[in-house]
Order: structure tokens, then sequence, then C-alpha cells
């Protein structure tokens, strides 16, 4: 039998579900029950009966996960997985930060680290990251670790944002240049440019749509355009061809991968089903304040 259908067996066999992040490789999308962003991937999980979920992504989504779930077993396919934003905050930064700002709220990126998380007042992702510092009580925000965001949610707030650490940022992203987009720009006259928020300003300022990956995933359906230019991880135009076959989707560049998200493949996948290896958690003393900041956000963005 083929690999994904040595996979979907296994899944069955074991009551599990794989999710995938919209940054995987095309055929880790292909046999995953829910494909989406950090956020969609937890809410999918809390809903499922499965008693297993194998997680395709990087570690802190994987801690997510298993925070709004805990009485599951989350797996991830490859421990080494992790992204190198989230371990740019330390939670003795924050700590820092924190003590040196005693007036201020703090909202964490879900690019963080369940002991960061647990620090935070709030979770957000880039999807709701404007309407959740809009929607806290306190005028001044610490948030981290990404500039780029911070770059993007100070244009549509009057609360001051203390931003931690200083130089946050997706090394992917910022393999995307200005001049990257100008040449695409060239090639493609009509298409419209639509961008991640983890990009660098000029990038942002340059683009018609700037969106999280569910964002832009919602703003090509019901754009009338037919091309696209894509400046975030290269592995969200897979998601957007499958769901948009219609549509004419250009990387805005060739470098945008995330070798982490990449480490996940079908072989590493069937050997966590199979032996149950690679199990997250997290001590109780971090989950739970984690827990708490992840739900504050959850509520919020009903
Ligand atoms: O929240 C996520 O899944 C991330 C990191 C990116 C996005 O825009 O979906
Ligand atoms: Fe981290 Fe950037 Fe990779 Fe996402 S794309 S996992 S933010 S390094």
């Amino acid at each position: 039998m083929a690999l994904s259908g040595r996979i979907i067996e296994l899944k069955k066999e074991k009551n599990a579900v794989v999710l995938a992040h919209n940054y995987q490789r095309p055929e880790v999308q292909d046999i995953a029950d829910f494909v989406g962003d950090s956020l969609g991937l937890s809410r999918q999980a809390s809903n499922t009966s499965a008693d297993v979920i194998v997680f395709a992504g990087v570690d802190f989504m994987a801690e997510t996960a298993k925070l709004v779930n805990p009485e599951k077993m989350v797996l991830v396919p490859d421990l080494d997985a992790h992204c190198p934003m989230a371990a740019m905050l330390s939670a003795d930064d924050l700590k820092r930060v924190r003590r040196e700002n005693p007036d201020a709220q703090t909202v964490m990126y879900v690019n963080t680290h369940a002991d960061a998380k647990a620090l935070a007042d709030c979770v957000c992702t880039s999807a709701n990251a404007d309407r959740i510092i809009n929607a806290m009580e306190s005028d001044k925000i610490i948030f981290g670790p990404d500039r780029n965001l911070s770059y993007y949610v100070q244009k549509r707030t009057d609360k001051k944002i203390i931003i931690v650490p200083a130089n946050g940022l997706c090394p992917t992203h910022h393999q995307l240049l200005l001049s990257d987009i100008l040449f695409r720009r060239e090639e493609y006259p009509d298409a419209k440019v639509v961008v991640h928020p983890e990009c660098t300003l000029d990038v942002q300022d340059e683009a018609d749509f700037i969106a999280s990956t569910e964002g832009m995933v919602k703003y090509v359906k019901s754009a009338s355009a037919r091309d696209f230019i894509i400046g975030t991880e290269s592995g969200l135009i897979h998601r957007l061809k499958k769901e948009c076959p219609g549509k004419n989707f250009i990387p805005a560049n060739d470098y945008m991968v995330c070798p982490n998200m990449k480490m996940n493949t079908l072989e590493k996948i069937e050997r966590v089903l199979k032996t149950g290896a690679n199990e997250i958690t997290i001590p109780e003393e971090i989950a739970k304040p984690a827990r708490a900041a992840i739900n504050r956000m959850l509520e919020m963005s009903k």
C-alpha cells in the first residue's frame, strides 16, 4: 500500500486526526483531516472526537493545540520543527518588560512558547491582533515577538504598543523584498498583491491587501481579480489552488519557504502514528495561565 494509504488506515485504527498548517508540504496537506491556521486548527482539535492529534506545524502550534485540548494526546512528526520567531522572545525578557510597565497589559502573538503565553493577559493571531489589542482595557500594551505585526497593529490603534523583543521577526517573511513585489507587478500588472503582516513595513505599504493566511483565502475567494501575487510562506499556494481552481497564484518570490514547517514529512507522520512518539506535554503551572490567555482570545473572537 502507498504511504498515504497506510496513514489513512493508521488514522482509523488509532482514532487519530492529522491537522496540517497552511504552510505544510502539499502531500501533507492532502492527507490531513483539516488544513488551516493555528487558531482554526486548535478549534478543529477541540471539536474532534479523536483521541490522538498529529499536529503538522511548528512547536508553538502543537503546544497551543495541547493547551486547548488537555485531555487529548498531541503528537508532532518532528520535535525539532521549531519556530525561530517564537524562540526570539524569552519569558525572562517579558517578565522584565512587564515589571518596567506595571500599568500595561500584555498581548502575546500566538507565535510564542507556552511560558510566554502564561504571562499574557490575552493571546492573538495575525487574523485578530488589531481587534484584540483595541478591545483591551489598558491604553498601553506589551506585545511580541513580531515587530512587523506590531507595525500593522500600530497603524490601526491609538494605544501605545511596547514591543518585546525590539527586533523580533520571521526570517521567512523577511525574505520578501520590496523589489520582488515591484518586479512581479511589472510582470502581472493586473494582479492583486496580498502579503502577510509578518512582512517588512515597505512590503506591507506596497500591498493591495494585508492578511493572515485565512484572511488571504477569504480575500481571493471574494475578489473579482484573476491573478494574485502571494506574499507568504509558499505552502499556502497549494491550498489556494485547490480551493480556487479558476484563479492564478504567483509566489511573490521563490524564497519564501519556512524550513521548519517543511521538516514534517509523510514518513514522519506514519512513524508517530504507529509508535505514539513525540508527545507534547506542558507542565500544569504553565498550562493553566497560558490556557486562560488563549481562552480569552477565543471568547473575544467569537
Ligand atoms: O496563526 C498562524 O497560523 C500563522 C502563524 C500564520 C497565519 O497567518 O495563519
Ligand atoms: Fe515561524 Fe516564520 Fe516559519 Fe511561521 S513561517 S513558523 S513565523 S519562522
